[in-house]
């Protein structure tokens, strides 16, 4: 065998490598956002994670969602690291946010504007992008992680992208009915996701059926807190969006 004979200095520059790369500490992943309930939206997120300076640089670039409305957007954890399959959905044939979240998970970061990014933004709706009036958002932001619990795993994140015209067609949310699960006084197209990518593709084949048990309980302390912001998309078409300081912003 041949590498028998390398000398040390030999063995010691891929050593060299490993050791000293200055790009060693960025990891990134860029998914494919594909369409929830007939959304015909598409579009991708890039995440950027920069363990040195701990942060994570997110963009969302989407098109054909419903133009002139707040869309709700999250990083999901702790499911199956999976979109949802269309059989998660009810009687109804709509994939809601909590027939989703066996498949993508818990809330762990809301991709808001400015402010605050916990669970607690989940639908801070005057801090999410707004649909341009082709139908587009262009999204980026980069998050202090020392602001949230928990670290972000690369490798089971799932991007959702919420807010649908597509049970009852007319440029809007809703009408009723039928209601959202989160929040009976909103439209369900108000909070059913539009969009998902999950950076784990080879998790993406179906699964046969959903886990309905597991960690259903952060789910539903999150769908707590997503009801709680839910209140404000039934005057969102109203909603002034005023520019503040960004408090934790990079
Ligand atoms: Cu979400």
């Amino acid at each position: 065998m041949r590498t028998r004979y390398l000398s040390a200095a030999a063995l010691a520059v891929p050593f060299a490598l490993f050791t000293a790369g200055p790009a060693a500490a960025a990891e990134s992943a860029t998914v494919q956002l594909d369409p929830l309930n007939d959304s015909g939206a598409s579009g991708t997120a890039e995440l950027v994670l920069d363990e040195e300076a701990n942060t994570l640089t997110v963009n969302v670039d989407t098109m054909g969602v419903v133009p002139g409305l707040p869309h709700a957007q999250h990083i999901h954890i702790g499911g199956q690291n999976i979109c949802p399959p269309m059989s998660a959905a009810g009687d109804d044939g709509i994939v809601s946010t909590v027939d989703g979240q066996p498949s993508y998970g818990a809330i762990q970061l809301s991709l808001t504007t400015e402010g605050d990014f916990g669970p607690s933004s989940a639908l801070a709706v005057d801090r999410f992008p707004v649909g341009s009036e082709s139908g587009e958002v262009s999204y980026e932001r980069t998050f202090d992680l020392s602001q949230i619990d928990g670290d972000i795993n690369l490798d089971e994140v799932v991007v959702v992208q919420h807010g649908i015209d597509t049970i009852s067609p007319n440029g809007e949310y809703g009408p009723m009915p039928p209601a959202s699960e989160l929040d009976p006084a909103l439209p369900l197209e108000a909070t059913a996701p539009a969009l998902c990518g999950a950076t784990d593709q080879m998790g993406q084949m179906p699964s046969g059926g959903v886990d309905a048990g597991g960690g259903a309980t952060d789910g539903i302390e999150n769908e707590a807190l997503f009801a709680l912001g839910a209140a404000g998309l039934a005057g969102a078409g109203a909603l002034a969006y005023r520019r503040r300081t960004a408090r934790g912003d990079v």
